[in-house]
């Protein structure tokens, strides 16, 4: 590679600022072609660190215009310019420095500072993107006051908003007018924000439990007034909810939200004025799932518990990402879990994590939750930082308790308001609320790689005696050899079943009585044992309940206890669990005979432990929809080395049309069933209802031709997108040649009806992206010219791009690589544009490793192309380039 080597950002060259900022005045002239911004800083030297009088202001792309120090205006030679700084030499202890720089929003598609979406001016400034707006000290542990005031065509813009509370406005004789914002609240420049436009907003109100009124308003374009009930009651919600849980209340008069189409992710929680990506916020039973209702209410609540776990907290430097988003992925998990079914949001919380976490723990990326070196920080908003991230957290509320967990985090709050800190002060807050030593559980932070815990039980009938015996073990990840990984603290809730399903009392060796019949255990040797005593029989061990820990539980259950405890166990978790496990292993032996081109017959345990399950009227919809669902390639994919993508996708397949066949009368009885009472509602009741009747839809289109045409139906008769959805999905993805024309007539029928809906024009994409067809391809390259296409919005990008490469891969991994290319060949597009989502396009190619070696070779040397590339961004070639050197891991 010919570029010059960006030199990695490392934890250990943490420093403190040697400048503070009191107070941050802008002034915003906006104007999409050129806004002049003007920051006038209020700065001391930091007494906390070593005294120099050599300021260095972070600064990207900026035009600069003014430096005036202490009212003396600077010439040229007083200061030092390059293409990511301005540095000042000989500044006094404290000093106020103004700065007038000229930025460029309309051409900015890397949608980072302000750019401008639909018309609209906004802004994204986590983790650096404040650096494109002024010169500043760009780190989340410089925390300043800010005072804002925004200058702008009143017709183009007639909503003006920044954080904090509005305290002036008025006109100027020029059309223009002005408002002025004032956040009381010291922060970092990263939770700055702006947004200056033509917006309709949706308003209600909060009383705090101190007794104080917000304003709660939710800026939309007037077309989607309609859809902003649910976000805002979901707001609302999570408003109440943050009080009663963590004692943590609203603290500004106003709380904005406002939604944008060109978002490189879900949402932003600048302080008062939250910016969503329209996918995240907009929700109507015609346009929206049921899932992305609950996405919705999830982000708005994410965004929303940031307020304190963020805000008011901050992170010190950008390893301490996870303090942040690990905590409050924790805090909306729990709130989702509250409103629905925790038993159904743990089942979907954990499959993600073994999807995705899971998958990087074992690639080029793998980095424990608190990295600890980057060269992009972009890179580092991962699956590992937030989903392990709140296992972390969760696992602390676990070997705590709910009182002590919550004792700990009163005192973070209190002990931290207004700092920037470290995941090691969370950590401590909870050893000092609690007297407890937790030294050893912080190798959470620093280990990375999924741990494999692997359990071995022994029964002893004469001594009546049980002992499970418990290894530990965490593979190899860049930077860091197996050998070096040490024992985490693992707590392992567990419980044991006799043979008539009760669950026995659990009597441990060293205790007097049998207190409980489920138990945590800390496991924190590389190998330890647990005994039982007075086990009247051989029991079956309900292992990890609940998803314990974020780690890879291996023990030999035989097909027998897995079916027992998918009748039995209590834990739901754990019954979901059994299922997959039992699923697996069945699917597993169809691999087997598929790469052996033999054939083996379905195996009778499966389809009756699935009839079971029908019949058992003590799981919801919702749980039954869970539980009687095949395991994904995805999943599978995790479980293999290598990958044999072909033999996974049949014997998946194979499976599903097995069981809908055998079992066609029950999925026809259960679709028509669960059937909701009108009217639509996105609540837990009737969504799970509705996953039921998509589940069961499936099963009925694998089995024949009949299924598929009855999805069809469901397609064209739906009042809700939620069933449009799942029929048409259905549709598209059934394997009969004859209804080729009645695919094409719904996919036309489709975008006529929705084209003037981008999300749902989204789905559009995105459904024909993850067909798994021969000529998906081709489709895919072919709708990349389609009007409603864009490169440039990442939503665009993701539903078509990211879909087939990361949803599809019977498909993107195509025996003749045309797959690996095309991906390559729009990262290469993107990136120029837009760095961020060139970085997260392309990772599918990055885990060439766990294929064949002919895909190996095709996958590594499109990256090889993609890495030629002379003007690469620092994002893409951060993990383009740890994906080839992988080779030497
Ligand atoms: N904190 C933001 C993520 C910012 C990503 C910047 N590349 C959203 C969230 O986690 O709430
Ligand atoms: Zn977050």
């Amino acid at each position: 590679m010919n570029h010059p080597a960006p030199q990695p950002v490392l934890l250990s060259d943490y420093r403190p600022p040697a400048f503070l900022i009191d107070h941050t005045r802008l002034h915003f002239e906006l104007d999409p072609a050129t806004t002049e911004v003007t920051a006038e800083l209020t700065m001391r030297r930091n007494p906390a660190a070593q005294a120099t009088d050599r300021l260095r202001l972070d600064g990207v792309e900026l035009e600069l215009c003014s430096v005036t120090l202490e009212g003396q205006p600077l010439s040229p030679q007083q200061y030092r310019q390059d293409a990511e700084s301005l540095t000042i030499s000989g500044v006094p202890e404290a000093f106020t420095l103004r700065l007038v720089t000229r930025i460029h929003p309309a051409d900015n598609s890397a949608l980072e500072g302000l750019y401008l979406s639909q018309g609209r001016l906004c802004t994204q400034c986590e983790a650096e993107g404040f650096r494109k707006i002024t010169y500043y000290l760009d780190r989340p542990d410089v925390m300043s006051r800010f005072s804002t005031t925004l200058v702008g065509d009143a017709e183009r813009f007639p909503v003006l908003l920044s954080n904090g509370n509005p305290v002036a406005h008025g006109s100027l004789a020029d059309g223009r007018h002005w408002v002025t914002w004032d956040d009381p609240f010291r922060k970092p420049c990263y939770l700055f924000a702006l947004v200056a436009g033509r917006l309709d907003h949706h308003a209600s109100q909060f009383h705090t439990r101190s007794g104080r009124t917000v304003q709660l308003r939710i800026h939309v374009e007037p077309k989607d007034l309609d859809k902003c009930a649910h976000a805002m009651a979901s707001l609302q919600q999570a408003m109440a909810w943050d009080e009663q849980h963590y004692g943590c209340e609203y603290d500004l008069d106003q709380y904005n939200i406002v939604a944008i189409d060109d978002f490189n992710m879900g949402a932003m929680e600048n302080k008062g004025l939250n910016i969503f990506n329209t996918s995240c916020v907009l929700a109507h039973p015609q346009t929206t799932t049921d899932a992305a209702f609950a996405r919705v209410a999830a982000v708005v609540a994410h965004e929303y518990f940031h307020n304190w776990s963020g805000n008011r907290v901050t992170c010190r430097d950008w390893f301490q990402l996870s303090l942040k988003e690990g905590f409050t992925v924790f805090r909306d998990q729990q709130f989702s879990a509250d409103l629905g079914s925790a038993t159904v949001k743990r089942i979907e919380d954990v499959n993600l994590l073994r999807t995705v976490q899971f998958a990087e723990d074992s690639g080029p990326m793998a980095h424990p939750i608190r990295p600890d070196s980057y060269l992009e920080i972009s890179n580092f908003y991962t699956p590992t930082v937030y989903e392990k991230g709140a296992e972390v957290v969760r696992m602390l509320h676990q070997l705590l308790g709910a009182q002590p967990f919550r004792r700990g985090c009163d005192h973070y709050f209190s002990q931290h308001d207004g700092e920037a800190v470290t995941t090691d002060h969370f950590v401590s807050a909870m050893e000092a609320a609690n007297d407890v030593d937790l030294s050893q559980f912080r190798r959470w932070y620093s280990q990375a790689g999924t741990p494999i815990v692997r359990v071995e039980d022994a029964y002893d009938a004469e001594s009546r005696r049980y002992t499970l015996t418990i290894s530990q073990s965490t593979p190899s990840t860049p930077g860091q050899p197996g050998e070096a990984k040490q024992p985490l603290v693992i707590p392992l809730s567990l419980a044991l079943y006799d043979g008539q399903g009760r669950e026995m009392p659990l009597q441990c060796d060293d205790e007097a009585d049998a207190a409980t019949t489920q138990r945590v255990f800390a496991i924190t040797e590389s190998r330890q044992q647990l005994r039982f005593r007075n086990v009247a029989e051989r029991p079956t061990p309900s292992l990890l309940r609940g998803f314990s820990a974020p780690v890879r539980l291996e023990y030999d259950y035989s097909r027998d206890a897995l079916r027992f405890l998918a009748r039995h166990d209590s834990d739901g978790f754990n019954r979901w669990e059994a299922m997959q496990r039992l699923m697996v292993l069945c699917i597993q032996e169809q691999i087997a005979s598929h790469l052996r081109t033999e054939t083996t017959p379905f195996t009778a345990d499966l389809i009756e432990t699935v009839q079971a399950l029908l019949d058992d009227q003590q799981l919801t919809p919702a749980e039954l929809a869970r539980m009687v669902q095949l395991p994904s390639e995805a999943y599978l994919s995790g479980l293999a080395e290598p990958i044999e993508v072909e033999a996974i996708h049949a014997a998946r397949r194979g499976w599903q049309r097995e069981l809908g066949q055998q079992l066609i009368g029950r999925w026809q009885q259960l679709f028509e069933a669960n059937r909701p009472a009108p009217p639509y509602r996105a609540d837990a009741e009737q969504s799970g209802r509705r996953a039921l009747r998509a589940v069961a839809l499936e099963y009925l289109a694998a089995a024949d031709v009949s299924g598929a045409e009855e999805a069809s139906r469901l397609y064209f008769a739906a009042d809700n997108m939620t069933e449009a959805l799942s029929g048409l999905r259905t549709l598209l993805h059934s394997p009969y040649p004859e209804l080729e024309a009645l695919r094409e007539q719904a996919l036309s029928h489709f975008y006529q009806r929705w084209q003037h809906e981008p999300l749902v024009v989204d789905q559009w994409l995105a459904l024909q992206a993850t067909a798994p067809r021969p000529e998906t391809l081709q489709r895919v390259e072919t709708l990349l010219m389609h009007p409603a296409f864009d490169l440039r919005n990442p939503n665009k990008s993701r539903a078509l791009i990211g879909s087939f490469a990361g949803q599809n891969p019977i498909q993107f991994h195509r025996t003749d690589g045309r797959g690996y290319r095309f991906l390559a060949d729009q990262v290469l597009r993107i990136d120029p544009l837009n760095p961020q989502i060139a970085a997260r396009l392309v990772l599918p190619l990055t885990r060439w490793k766990k294929y064949g070696t002919t895909r190996q070779t095709t996958m590594r040397a499109e990256l090889a192309r993609i890495a030629e590339g002379t003007t690469l961004s620092r994002d893409l070639l951060e993990v383009v380039s740890k994906s080839l050197a992988s080779e030497a891991v």
